[in-house]
């Protein structure tokens, strides 16, 4: 279907120079050495979950040692295991835990994709590669929109990049721009004459979820209103 031809299409892309060469170094010689043994991805993540579904998140980027090393969204780190608990205890997910392609795990009535789909230096794409990559997004919302009732960001710069991206295939987005803020909520009008709505969610990163800035109900909150 064209959900799995655009994932095939971003899997193997190379527009980014410094991004490519960032992914493809951790694969080769910057592998944390307890996966010393395993191959890694090394490439852009493709989407991960049901191509039909009617709710789409949008993350930052691939992390160097998990999607990065996994190939899969939010596969093999910290913040995968807080978001695919998460969907689980809210019935989006067949599994509490996403270890590796191949574990069994299965998403209904989600997708799963990111802002910027190589794995960053720092996590912080530059303002250019975040404009090259919303390509990518722009297409995966026009795929989905026949079907699509509502988008959840993790972050601002997913907030952002769904926002640009919107505006690019002809949505209408409200002027001035709404602000990112957890549990924000705006409603966008696709060209097709539906509305789809906008969720705000802070990023499960070990920088909000350790602190407790971001808390399993504030999560499960914005998953329930995302179904
Ligand atoms: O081979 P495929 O049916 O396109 O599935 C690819 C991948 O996506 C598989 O690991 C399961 C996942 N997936 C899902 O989570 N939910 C769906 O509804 C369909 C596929
Ligand atoms: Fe391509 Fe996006 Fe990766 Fe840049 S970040 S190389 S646009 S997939």
């Amino acid at each position: 279907d064209d959900v799995a031809v655009l994932d095939a299409r971003v899997s193997v892309c190379r527009a980014c120079p410094r991004l490519v060469a960032w992914r493809e170094s951790v694969a080769r010689e910057g592998r944390r050495a307890s996966f010393a043994d395993q191959p890694y991805w090394g490439r852009p993540g493709p989407g991960f979950g049901d191509p039909d579904a009617p709710a789409l998140i949008v993350g930052l980027a691939p992390a160097a040692n998990g999607t990065n090393r996994t190939g899969r969204m939010f596969t093999g780190d910290r913040s995968g295991d807080w978001i695919y608990a998460a969907l689980h205890r809210t019935g989006f997910a067949n599994q509490p835990t996403s270890e590796h392609a191949g574990d069994g795990l299965e998403l209904t009535g989600v997708r799963i994709v990111a802002a910027v789909r190589c794995a960053p230096p720092e996590n912080k794409p530059t303002p250019q590669e975040r404009a090259t990559c919303g390509a990518w997004l722009d297409r995966d919302l026009q795929l989905a929109e026949p079907h699509l009732r509502s988008i959840m960001t993790l972050g601002a710069i997913g907030w952002d990049a769904v926002l640009a991206a919107a505006r690019r295939i002809g949505w209408e987005v409200p002027r001035p721009k709404p602000r990112f803020g957890h549990g924000v909520e705006v409603e966008l009008a696709t060209g097709s004459g539906t509305v789809v709505r906008l969720l705000g969610c802070y990023h499960v990163s070990p920088h909000n979820t350790f602190t407790g800035r971001l808390t399993e109900p504030m999560l499960d909150d914005v998953l329930r209103r995302l179904r």
